[in-house]
């Protein structure tokens, strides 16, 4: 065969081939091109090589040289072909380098949620279940069956939401106490969390709608002593080791006897009402059935706005509501 025969025929090969991997758009393509022009079997670079023997002797040299010119660029051009397809979002004009869409703000729960959550937790540790109750409520469950009368001031409507029909927005959670006991025989060990509502006077420690955390526990032998270590427990655990509580006797119409625990507000020089407790009136144990010869209970409420509010220093109970992202946005 002519030298200058040959030589064509590389030139040839080496302009398809080049043309083969710059076109190839896909992997599978980019494959393909390889298989046809650098296959180790059947490929036409392989071809060219075998060539070699048909070429006159004294031309093998020249033939020679351009053959591996041809064969380096057409390897080259399948190296950059598969770099080229590996990497479509380069080759769509991408631009890797430019700032990304900033990342949707996730929001998160409530602080008095999470509030709700921490104090669950807690009393679980010391072994109180959880409980619910409905936040209309009838007269009876609010008032009657904790020994509040009918001609009683606590029932006056001035200082609770009546709807119709002997109901009113519950204005305590002791409402629960009752419908736990009527449900189950004692021993009884829970806790609920949930709003109560009543017209107070809005200012930085009272709303008109509020959350209490309410616990029961009855069983055989319970005393003033467990209702306070339990309470002592649970501020040491919520609010820190250092937290300074006090007890004071109070009245209840449902406990007896019965104490106001005040906890010694975030500056250090004034007492808050954190909730009131007092040992289950043999009366109210009665009325659901229990026997209070057999068994004793403390019960007590306390405020979670006051709560959550001593705990991170929050001044004002109303932010609570107003939906301001800056104080939400720091839980
Ligand atoms: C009661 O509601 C009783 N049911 C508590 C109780 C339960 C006594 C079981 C005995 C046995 P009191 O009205 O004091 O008690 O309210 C309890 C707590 O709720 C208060 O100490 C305070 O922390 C919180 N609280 C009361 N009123 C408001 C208000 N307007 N805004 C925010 N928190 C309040």
């Amino acid at each position: 065969m002519e030298l200058s025969e040959a030589i064509a025929e590389l030139d040839a090969l080496e302009a398809a081939g080049l043309a083969a991997f710059r076109e190839a758009g896909s992997p599978e393509a980019v494959e393909a091109a390889r298989i046809e022009y650098l296959g180790q079997k059947q490929g036409k670079i392989k071809a060219a090589q075998q060539r070699l023997k048909q070429v006159e002797p004294s031309a093998r040299k020249d033939y020679g040289q351009r053959f591996n010119a041809v064969k380096t660029a057409l390897e080259a051009a399948w190296e950059s072909a598969k770099a080229r397809v590996d990497r479509p979002a380069a080759a769509s004009g991408l631009d890797v380098t430019l700032p990304g869409t900033p990342r949707p703000r996730l929001g998160h729960r409530h602080p008095l949620t999470q509030t709700a959550d921490e104090l669950i937790d807690l009393f679980g540790r010391l072994g109180f279940g959880v409980a619910r109750g409905p936040e209309v409520e009838d007269v009876f469950h609010n008032f009657e069956a904790l020994n509040i009368p009918p001609a009683h001031p606590a029932r006056d409507p001035a200082d609770n939401f009546y709807l119709s029909d002997g109901a009113l927005l519950r204005s305590q959670t002791s409402t629960i106490q009752i419908r736990v006991m009527e449900r189950q025989p004692p021993p009884v060990r829970i806790v609920a969390i949930g709003r109560v509502y009543r017209p107070d006077a809005v200012d930085p420690t009272h709303s008109f709608m509020f959350h209490q955390i309410e616990g029961l526990m009855v069983d055989r032998g319970v005393t003033m002593a467990h209702l306070k270590s339990t309470l002592r427990l649970f501020a040491e655990g919520y609010l820190g080791t250092d937290v300074k509580i006090r007890f004071r006797p109070s009245f209840f119409p449902f406990t007896e006897p019965s104490v106001e625990v005040d906890m010694l507000w975030h500056g250090g020089d004034r007492w808050v009402e954190m909730g009131g407790a007092g040992m289950v009136d043999p009366d109210v144990l009665r009325a659901v059935g229990y026997d209070p010869e057999e068994v004793t209970g403390f019960a007590f409420g306390l405020g979670v706005e006051r709560l959550c509010m001593r705990k991170h220093g929050i001044d004002d109970i109303r932010l609570f509501t107003t939906n301001d992202v800056r104080f939400l946005s720091q839980f």
